[in-house]
């Protein structure tokens, strides 16, 4: 199917082109009146992620709401422990919760992984392609993942955690247990990243959410090597990753075969050019709280973000959209970068 909006995927591969595309992460959800109605009606979060005619619904949703320039399939990172055999609950305002957790290297030997593991997860690939034929070519589909560290920071401490201290403690006194750990996750991570590219999807973003909480020489060890092993392997479809808070990493990302780099609203991206030289698509990096001020400012914010980034850039913000923020706000963002022009 011949796309009608490739802008993503020109601006992805280095192109030239007439103005940032732009979309949201976290589009999908709360934000939109459309995906509260669904969301409601269900018994919670995994069954909307589990039935592949109403993730493809909720994925379409901020298409037609918002007219971004991307969708990014409805569903959560966390589906690949489940894969290997660790399962998860959402606990309705809590978050995750993996009743069983990994504690030791028995804990690890015990998972499966690779196309196996991969191989749990139709529901996932059902709904990519419900989703390429509701879209009908319209914008491309954004397939993701986690990265392995922040799969292995849920496994290991069993839920959200604002320090994640029980998963570095894993880095520092099992390191080998954390090195079988990570190359399960990326094995599986692998296999289902090429399943989604046979179900459609056109691009592929690795989230590292919670890169920041680790040192740099810890980053260097427990979770480049594993991304870039990610990066190699998918060579079918560009490739983003994000690794949120890891600006000190960024001089090593550049050498990494992905195309694009995630930035966070801490970050500089004028200056990182500038200063590291890094030469890849950049993606980022509007404050999401930012959404939450006068329009006006909205848009004056949202143009300052395209002069800061200069070309080569998907416009976005530097994380999730919170679930409380106005459908206005996140519309006046939008609008603005669609009306620029290079
Ligand atoms: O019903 C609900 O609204 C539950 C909230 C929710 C939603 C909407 C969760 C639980 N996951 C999702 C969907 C989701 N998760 C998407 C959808 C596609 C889109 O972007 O529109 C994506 C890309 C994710 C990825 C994800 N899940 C990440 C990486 C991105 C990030 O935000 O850093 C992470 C860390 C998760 C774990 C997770 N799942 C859900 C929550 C609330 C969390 C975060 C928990 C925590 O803070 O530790």
């Amino acid at each position: 199917m011949e796309l009608k909006n490739d802008l993503l995927l020109r601006t992805a591969r280095g192109e030239q082109v007439e103005r940032p595309p732009v979309w949201l992460m976290r589009q999908a959800g709360r934000i939109l009146p459309q995906y509260r109605a669904i969301r409601s009606s269900l018994s919670g979060f995994k069954e909307l992620v589990e039935t592949p005619a109403l993730a493809a619904e909720v994925t379409i949703q901020p298409v037609d709401e918002l007219d971004v320039d991307a969708a990014i399939i409805f569903s959560d990172i966390l589906v690949i422990p489940e894969a290997m055999g660790l399962p998860y609950e959402l606990v309705e305002k809590k978050g995750p919760l993996f009743p069983k957790t990994i504690q030791n290297l028995q804990d690890v030997q015990a998972l499966q992984s690779g196309e196996n593991a991969a191989a749990e997860l139709q529901y996932v690939f059902d709904a990519l392609k419900l989703t390429k034929e509701g879209l009908n070519g319209r914008v491309p589909l954004i397939g993701f993942s986690g990265a392995p560290w922040t799969i292995l920071s849920y496994m290991v401490e069993g839920s959200g955690s604002k320090t994640f201290s029980k998963a570095k403690k894993f880095l520092y006194t099992q390191p080998q247990a954390a090195h079988l750990l990570l190359q399960k996750i990326t094995d599986t991570t692998i296999a289902y990243l090429k399943q989604k590219i046979k179900h459609g999807a056109d691009l592929i973003q690795v989230f590292d959410s919670w890169a920041g909480i680790l040192t740099p020489a810890q980053y260097r060890v427990f979770a480049l090597p594993y991304i870039q092993q990610i990066c190699e392997a998918i060579d079918e479809v560009p490739i983003t990753v994000f690794a949120k808070g890891a600006w000190f990493i960024l001089d090593d990302l550049k050498d990494v075969s992905c195309q694009t780099i995630g930035l966070d609203w801490n970050m500089n991206a004028a200056l990182l050019r500038q200063q590291m030289g890094i030469n890849k698509v950049f993606q980022g990096n509007l404050d999401p709280c930012q959404l939450y001020a006068p329009i006006k400012e909205i848009e004056q914010a949202a143009l300052d973000m395209i002069t800061n980034f200069g070309r080569k850039h998907i416009a976005n913000l530097g994380h999730g959209v919170y679930p409380d923020t106005p459908l206005d706000g996140v519309k006046a963002f939008v609008n603005t970068v669609k009306n620029y022009s290079y």
